[in-house]
Order: C-alpha cells, then sequence, then structure tokens
C-alpha cells in the first residue's frame, strides 16, 4: 500500500534528519519537497497547500530554527498533521434506534457496493449483530444474483423481489428485517458510469422513504482526483455519513485517502483491501499515517490475528494444540490446521504489508500463495492415518500422494521434510533453549526483531 509515497517521504526525512540546524530557508526547501511528493501522489492541490502551511507554522512554533533536533521536530509534525488530516480518530457505523438501522450503499459502477455490502454483513455478524441484505441494484441484470451469491457465503439473508422500484424493495426488506429479527439492513444501490440526474433522483428518494441511519459513500481510490470530486458531488445532494475507500490494496497513489476527509469534512469509516469478503479494515487515520510513512502496521496485524480466535480458533482447539505441542503428537492434520488459520487472516501479501519496511522492500509485488496452497493441497490427499503417523509414508505413498493432489513426488517429498523440520523446531522450543535456537532453525540470527 502506497509504497511510492512511502520511499519519497523516506529520502527527504532523511534529509533533514541529517541536518544539525536549519534555516528557515532549509525548512522552505524541505516542504517544497514535501509539496511536491504529495501533488505526485494526487492529493487535492487545496488541501497539499493548506497542509505544507500548517507544518511550517506548527514547526516554527515549536521553536524548529533554534532547535538542535530539528529533523525530529518536523518529521512529528508531519506525522501528527497527517494524521489530523485523515480525522484524528476512527469513526465507527452508527446505529438508529428505530429496528432495522438502515444503512444504504451509493457510489458509481465498479467502486464496490455490491461486494462492500457483503464485507459489511459478514464484519458486523462476527460483531453480534443480524443484518439482512437488500438487493436495490434492479438495473443491471446480474446485480440481484451477484448479492445473493454473496449472502450465502456467508450466511446473511438477502431481500430482493422483482418489482423493479428500488424505494419498492427496499422498504418491503424493512418489513422483511422486522418479522425476521433482523437489526441491520444494508441496501445495496445501483452505480452509473458518471453522476446522472436519475440516478442522484433514485438515491435521494431512497434516502427521504428509508431514513437510514448511515450513507455510506463508496469510492475506488484508485481514481485518485476523480474520487475525491466525485465524493463532493454526491456530498452535496446527499450528505452523507462516511465514506468506505476501496482497492487500497491496487496501486492507489494515497491521494484519496489523503484528501477525502478535508474536502468532505465526513470520516473514512472502512477501506476495502482486497476482492475477498474479510478484505476490509476499519479505517484508523493514526495507523494509515504509519502505513503511509512506510512504518507498518503492526496493531492491525495483531488485532487480525486477535480477533480472529473467538469466531474461529475455538478454546478446545488450542488447548488441543497445546497438549499435542508437549506431548510431541503435532501431526500433520495440524499442520494442515494451522495453514488454515493463517490463511483466514488473509492474502499472504496483505498480512506482510502491515510489517514496517516490507512494503517498500516489496514494491508492491505480490506475494505467491502457490506453496501454501501446494503444501495443502498435499497434506488433503494423505489418508488420516498418514496425516497421524507420517513415518508410514514410503515411494508408492507418495507417489499415490503427488497424483491425488496433482503435484510432483518432489513437491510431496519437500512437504514431508518441511513437516519434519517444523518438528524439529517444536523440539528445539520445547527443550527451553527458547526463543533464540528457533530463530537459528529458520536462519535468521539471534534477538531478530521486526523493529
Ligand atoms: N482489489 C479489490 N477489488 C475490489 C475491492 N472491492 C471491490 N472490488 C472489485 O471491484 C469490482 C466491482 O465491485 P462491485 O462490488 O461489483 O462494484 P459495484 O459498485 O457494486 O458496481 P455496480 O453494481 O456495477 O455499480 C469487482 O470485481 C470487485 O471484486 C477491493 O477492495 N479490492
Ligand atoms: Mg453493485
Amino acid at each position: 500500500m502506497f509504497e511510492d509515497l512511502s520511499s519519497k517521504f523516506d529520502k527527504v526525512f532523511k534529509f533533514i534528519k541529517g541536518k544539525g540546524k536549519v534555516s528557515e530557508a532549509t525548512i522552505d526547501e524541505f516542504l517544497r519537497e514535501v509539496r511536491r511528493i504529495m501533488l505526485d501522489a494526487d492529493v487535492n492541490y487545496k488541501v497539499v497547500k493548506q497542509f505544507v502551511d500548517d507544518v511550517k507554522q506548527k514547526a516554527l512554533e515549536k521553536n524548529v530554527i533554534r532547535s538542535i533536533n530539528p529533523g525530529k521536530i518536523v518529521i512529528d509534525t508531519i506525522t501528527a498533521e497527517l494524521v489530523r488530516l485523515m480525522g484524528e480518530k476512527k469513526t465507527d457505523i452508527k446505529f438508529s434506534n428505530d429496528v432495522p438501522s438502515v444503512i444504504m450503499m451509493v457510489g458509481l459502477q465498479g467502486s464496490g457496493k455490491t461486494t462492500f455490502s457483503g464485507k459489511l454483513a459478514k464484519y458486523l455478524k462476527s460483531r453480534g449483530k443480524n443484518p439482512a441484505l437488500a438487493a436495490c441494484d434492479v438495473y443491471r441484470p446480474a446485480a440481484i444474483d451477484q448479492l445473493k451469491t454473496l449472502g450465502e457465503q456467508i450466511d446473511v439473508a438477502v431481500y430482493s423481489d422483482d418489482s423493479k422500484d428500488p424505494v419498492k424493495i427496499a422498504l418491503a426488506a424493512v418489513e422483511f428485517c422486522k418479522q425476521n429479527y433482523k437489526d441491520t439492513l444494508i441496501v445495496d444501490t445501483a452505480g452509473r458510469l458518471a453522476i446522472d440526474e436519475e440516478m442522484m433522483r433514485e438515491v435521494e428518494q431512497l434516502k427521504s422513504k428509508l431514513n437510514p441511519a448511515e450513507i455510506l459513500f463508496v469510492v475506488d481510490s484508485m481514481t485518485g482526483q476523480d474520487a475525491v470530486n466525485t465524493a463532493k458531488e454526491f456530498h452535496d445532494r446527499l450528505d452523507f455519513d462516511g465514506v468506505i475507500l476501496t482497492k487500497l490494496d491496487g496501486d492507489s497513489r494515497g491521494g484519496a485517502a489523503l484528501s477525502i476527509r478535508a474536502v468532505v469534512d465526513k470520516p473514512v469509516k472502512f477501506v476495502g483491501v482486497g476482492e475477498k469478503l474479510d478484505a476490509i479494515e476499519p479505517f484508523y487515520p493514526d495507523r494509515m499515517a504509519s502505513r503511509i510513512l512506510g512504518r507498518g502496521d503492526i496493531q492491525s496485524l495483531v488485532e487480525k490475528a486477535a480477533t480472529m480466535l473467538p469466531e474461529e480458533l475455538d478454546e478446545k482447539k488450542i488447548a488441543k494444540l497445546e497438549e499435542k505441542f508437549k506431548g510431541n503428537k503435532f501431526d500433520f492434520g495440524d499442520f494442515l490446521d494451522q495453514l488454515q488459520q493463517i490463511k483466514k487472516m488473509g492474502s499472504l501479501s496483505s498480512l506482510m504489508g502491515m510489517i514496517p519496511g516490507v512494503d517498500r522492500i516489496m514494491k508492491g509485488k505480490e506475494i505467491d500463495d502457490k506453496p501454501l496452497r501446494q503444501v495443502e493441497a498435499v497434506i488433503n490427499s494423505m489418508t488420516l492415518k498418514e496425516r497421524t503417523n507420517p513415518d508410514i509414508i514410503n515411494g508408492a505413498r507418495r507417489k499415490r500422494i503427488a497424483g491425488g493432489s496433482g503435484t510432483s513426488i518432489q513437491d510431496v517429498n519437500r512437504v514431508i521434510k518441511q513437516f519434519y523440520d517444523m518438528q524439529k523446531m517444536i523440539k528445539t522450543f520445547k527443550k527451553g533453549r527458547g526463543m533464540n535456537n528457533m530463530l537459528r532453525n529458520m536462519g535468521l540470527p539471534p534477538n531478530f526483531s521486526l523493529k
């Protein structure tokens, strides 16, 4: 995410860090560079001007010119101003006192409304809500089916009928929620190629009839300043409550993320970071600033792992795994369980991108998940007996497993070797020689840390 922006910030920060004392002219030179970086990232020019002026004023107030550590003052000021620019604090979804709370999605065609409706339903469901979806895009023939398919994947009811009237469908969906004890209704609406009067009238009508708790404007972050301009037009007509920035996993330069809040004065509430239904993250301005400045986002990574636990990994399973570790009984079945846990957290690329510095090294390159998938396929082709007792996997069995999993015998050999290596690692760990031994086994120096 934003690799280009982070590496440029990194460069210009190095310039100021190296300075002992600075004059106002040096600060100006530095800020001219910051300005250029932000314009290159397609941040709105008015926003950039205000930002740079604010940074200068605040740095001067902090006596940067007389300071012996001017670099730190300037960098801290920029960090704080970036956070402020994006809205300071995370803003939650609002719910109404009426049942159901209606959350309405609006935005241009292809911005990601339908996908985000599914993501939000899944997100709210895992947090104790009982949502339903309403299919109010009656224009695109496949739109209703698309939403129904998403609903099936997450086991959330989708209300649709063939009245061809979005307002009627939405009102009927509200009734459906009341009768079926659904507390939240997510309304997916139709998008058009550019803002047209008909679409605007339709969403205005939906707004007045539904009295939604939230209108969320969904926008493709890759469209940069166009995203910001569209946001403004939608905002003038609809006074929406929050912004959803989608496709931040792509090569979005950061312009939309950095300018939208300042231009429409409405918070970004979530971001979309992939096509899958769990590729949704609440928007934290401070964490986003950290990513933009190439410092990663360890907090989100940890939370991602932690929030999975109640839902997807039950206490019993953890206890069982611990037992197995202790008794040296860790087998291929457990190996497979572990792999599936990792996969549930998202793609390897998105996980690695949250580690400080990694984004810049990878420069947007995708990490190939194929080896993981291969390991999974190989284990899936083993019999239960083979999984618990890998020593019996002889040549003939290896051949069968390779055939069954669509891999080669070499692949199977590799997976089995990896498994034994992992067992060895667990043993070293158990013997109490601790973390450093484990790191050495992984080919890393002792006391290795990501910071
Ligand atoms: N990479 C990536 N793709 C996304 C994201 N969100 C949506 N998409 C993809 O963008 C395309 C359009 O998404 P939709 O959800 O159908 O968009 P929409 O706004 O409902 O489109 P219309 O109904 O035609 O107006 C699909 O191929 C999605 O898979 C995201 O966060 N990241
Ligand atoms: Mg749609």
